[in-house]
């Protein structure tokens, strides 16, 4: 039994955690809060909104007096941290946009549920979910582990170091029991279409060009986000107090490999001719500090705890598209308004 505060349950990743535990877990409670900034929809979860076991609570993770005001209501035993400012473009543009909702949210969460749990922390759980850009960028060779030294390079990776930072702190300084997972690229339904792969969904819907950054050399290890939900309520229930864990899905992608992939699969789903899609391939500037390569040993994870990934690449993928494919409102929604603004700020003057 478990009363707990999942923050940025409104969001990608934080959407599909939020619908595990509650479907999985009749008997928890679980409050989501988020602020509902541009990546935060509840249309995400209307499939499970009006189930008994959850709440939701628009509100900021640095409102100190709110997080206090909610952890007496709700008496918390655990909080699956999910909230972040997330997207690498908008950190080179925005850097203290990170550092608040980053840093001084994830130290205001902290500093919350040591003050409620007061040194009682039977039972208790801090869970914090975090990312593998912390460990900065591989050459061709090798993969991060747990022991992979911090080396953030991007306003975004260097927020969610410090974040990472402050846990580990308040675990050796207060004995807050804490919990790290630290994940690769995701993707799957709900992406928002700044992130590459439901931009490229999106745009060649659209027939619009696709946005390579640099040669598209680069590579990143994908992996289905109801896997990584799968690993998070793996560690929640079965991982070590104080213990980060890896996770990963095995599947090195260079960028331009995988556009090629989407182009393929929507073209055959679209009944184009193969090689259209293709066409709308365009290279542009690269991003700044573009972090070469990173791959994830995940060996931690599946000797401990017996996780690994469910889905082949090319299902995922599959699924993911045919997801956007049938949720075309959610998509022309979520690309209305301020979307645009943004779009036309990054891309248009590249
Ligand atoms: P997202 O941007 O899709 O969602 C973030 C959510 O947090 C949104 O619902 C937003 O409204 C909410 N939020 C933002 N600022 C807030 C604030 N100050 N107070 C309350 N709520 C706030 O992010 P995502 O891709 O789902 O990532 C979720 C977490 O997983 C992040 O911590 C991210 O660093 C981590 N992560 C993401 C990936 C990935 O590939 N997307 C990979 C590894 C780790
Ligand atoms: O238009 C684009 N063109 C392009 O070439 C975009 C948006 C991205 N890219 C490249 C940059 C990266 O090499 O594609 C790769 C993937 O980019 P993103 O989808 O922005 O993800 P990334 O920068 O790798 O970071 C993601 O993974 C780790 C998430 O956004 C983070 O939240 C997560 O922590």
């Amino acid at each position: 039994m478990h009363s707990i505060l999942l923050t940025g349950g409104a969001g990608f990743i934080g959407s599909h955690l939020t619908r595990l535990f509650v479907n999985k877990y009749p008997n928890y409670k679980i409050v989501n809060l988020d602020k509902l900034t541009y990546a935060g929809n509840l249309e995400n979860l209307t499939d499970i909104e009006h189930l008994p076991n959850y709440t939701f609570v628009k509100g900021d993770i640095t409102d100190l007096e709110l997080l206090r005001k909610l952890f007496k209501e709700h008496q918390f035993t655990a909080v699956l941290h999910c909230a972040a400012e997330s997207h690498v473009d908008r950190s080179i543009t925005d850097p203290l946009a990170f550092v608040t909702t980053n840093v001084l949210g994830t130290s205001s969460l902290l500093l919350a549920a040591k003050e409620y749990w007061a040194g009682k922390y039977e039972g208790k759980i801090f869970y914090h979910i975090s990312t593998d850009e912390v460990y900065g960028s591989l050459g061709e060779e090798g993969f991060f582990t747990e022991d992979t030294a911090y080396d953030p390079r991007s306003p975004y990776s260097a927020s969610k170091a410090s974040s990472d930072h402050m846990v580990r702190a308040f675990y050796h300084t207060y004995q807050m029991p804490v919990k790290l997972s630290n994940c690769s690229n995701n993707y799957g339904p709900y992406h928002f279409p700044e992130k590459l792969i439901p931009l490229c969904i999106h745009n060649i819907i659209n027939n619009k060009p696709l946005p390579i950054y640099g040669k598209g050399e680069n590579v990143r290890d994908w992996l289905f986000v109801e896997d990584h939900a799968r690993a998070i309520d793996v560690i929640f229930h079965k991982g070590k107090i104080g213990e980060t864990y890896n996770i990963g899905g095995h599947n090195e992608w260079t960028n331009i490999a995988l556009v090629k992939e989407l182009c393929r699969q929507m073209d055959e789903k679209l009944g184009r001719e193969e090689g259209t899609s293709e066409k709308l391939i365009t290279y542009v500037k690269d991003r700044a500090g573009h972090d070469l390569r990173y791959a994830i040993d995940a060996t931690k994870l599946k000797d401990e705890l017996g996780w690994m990934p469910s889905l082949q690449f090319e299902e995922g993928i599959s699924k993911t598209i045919d997801w956007y494919l049938q949720n075309k409102k959610w998509l022309d929604d979520v690309t209305s308004g301020n979307y645009q603004k943004y779009y036309e700020a990054q891309y248009e003057k590249r």
